[in-house]
């Protein structure tokens, strides 16, 4: 019998798990059908060009996911459910944080992490848990109610869980296990039809709306699928043409005339979805949640360190003017600070060092037994070398906060007089039970072998990198 590799099953986990959201939220399906016509008509824009973030067969592809979990418990299985299709936890974001509101939960994102793996099917999920142990949002009797309820759950079958565990050891699946693993992982993420506990959703609801999805209820769900577009501003104005009710702006980097840095994300609003609801008196009627929406992202360029402390800084200046200036729009304060400030183009990013590049000799390089020079900077000017920018493949915790916020129906509540309870990455891989790799580290791993391997070809060992 034919066996499945990892990225085999991520590939199929993405479009069974696209598939199901669609047929739950089909507002989700005119984001991927409007979504794949932007993508069309920038290629047919640009050529080439529009491929230079990755190829049109992966951004097709291309998607993430959001889910809540809430114990260390639940993350360390949802990471060896995704640990099977060659998912790894990479970046810690702070949530409780990054947001004015209350959203109470630290995150992970689950992804390839080589580029081959990349390449093939960049599929990666942004996880959340839920933090009940934080005294700003739960008091010492909610928290231990909260504990009790979620320790009583199982969001994962053993089976499911026996059956990724051997794709991991095994780096692949028979066909027929395949086919069991994929079937149970995409029904873990369904929208379950059991009956809410209306009085117990309602009263974590009220302290914030991310911890009632996820400790009100008795399982997980997909919170939201997001396709990639290549031009992010035309979906926007597309969308809102066919009457879909969008949140107020693109988060992260502004649209200017530079180039694509990071990631931009748009979202529509969430929509109420009927769900059975039981009453005190165990009676059930039907009522409706708001919490799942669509989403859409832009890829760009990844930022180095550097680059992505620039980044920062010119958002909170971005705020600080808007925030003395009530009449012009957000969007103009920040493209005019953008491009003050941020190198307008990959040669600046790269002799500035704010962004990544991998490097790959050229085929025209002179071969006249010229000696190449030895900085990558001139091998780049004069023709000996490439420079292609690498895509940024992670999360923003800002933005991920402002499309956790928009989503919400009340501010919910914190109380900021309380310490906040700690947590970092080293928590995170503890609970885990595995490290939470750095997203930097990659990105300039991969910078530094291909400087390498330039080097070793150009006989520059040791000048590079
Ligand atoms: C996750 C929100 C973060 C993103 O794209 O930044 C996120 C959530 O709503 O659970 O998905
Ligand atoms: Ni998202």
């Amino acid at each position: 019998m034919s066996t499945i590799s990892q990225w085999q099953l991520r590939a199929a986990f993405a479009v069974r798990l696209s598939e199901m959201y669609g047929q739950e939220v089909p507002a989700y399906t005119t984001l991927v059908d409007v979504s794949r016509e932007v993508n069309e008509d920038v290629l047919r824009a640009q050529g080439a060009d529009a491929e230079r973030l990755g190829s049109i067969g992966r951004v097709t592809a291309e998607r993430h996911g959001a889910i809540r979990v809430g114990t260390p418990r639940e993350l360390h299985e949802v990471a060896r459910v995704f640990a099977a299709l060659g998912m790894h936890p990479v970046g810690f974001y702070d949530l409780r944080e990054a947001a004015a509101s209350a959203v109470p939960v630290v995150s992970t994102a689950f992804r390839p992490i080589d580029g081959e793996e990349l390449a093939r099917n960049p599929f990666r999920v942004f996880t959340s848990m839920l933090t009940p142990a934080d005294p700003r949002f739960f008091d010492a009797d909610l928290r231990s109610r909260l504990e009790a309820f979620l320790a009583g759950r199982e969001l994962f079958p053993p089976e499911l869980l026996a059956l990724a565990d051997r794709a991991e050891a095994d780096r692949e699946l028979p066909e027929d296990e395949a086919e069991r693993f994929l079937q149970l992982a995409v029904a873990a993420f369904e929208l379950s039809s059991e009956p809410v506990d209306k009085a117990w959703y309602e009263t974590l609801e009220r302290i914030s709306a991310v911890a009632a999805d996820i400790g009100g209820v008795r399982s997980t769900h997909i919170n939201h699928l997001t396709p990639r577009v290549l031009d992010i501003d035309e979906l926007y104005r597309r969308m809102t043409d066919r009457g879909i009710e969008m949140i107020d702006t693109i988060q992260g980097p502004p649209a200017w005339k530079g180039p694509d840095l990071l990631l931009r994300q748009t979202s529509f609003r969430a929509l109420a979805e009927p769900r059975a609801m039981r009453l005190a008196d165990g009676s059930v009627e039907s009522g409706a949640l708001r919490v799942r929406f669509g989403e859409v992202e832009a890829r760009g360029i990844a930022l180095t360190r550097e680059g992505r402390a620039l980044y920062d800084e010119l958002l909170s200046h971005i705020d600080e003017q808007a925030s003395r200036n009530s009449t012009a729009a957000r969007g103009d304060i920040a493209r005019a600070v953008w491009e003050r400030h941020m190198p307008g183009s990959e040669q600046e990013l790269a002799a500035e060092g704010l962004a990544y590049f991998t490097y790959r000799l050229a085929d025209e390089r002179p071969r006249d037994g010229s000696k190449p020079p030895t900085s990558i900077g001139e091998l780049v000017e004069h023709g000996w070398v490439h420079a292609e920018p690498i895509v940024y493949e992670d999360f923003l915790p800002r933005s991920a906060a402002g499309i956790f916020q928009s989503n919400l129906s009340g501010e919910g509540t914190r109380d900021n007089d309380q310490q906040g309870t700690a947590y970092d990455a080293v928590w995170l891989s503890g609970a885990l039970g595995r490290e939470v790799l750095d997203p930097f580290a990659l990105y300039e791993r991969q910078q530094n072998r291909s400087l390498a391997h330039v080097a070793h070809e150009l006989d520059l060992t040791g000048a590079l990198g």
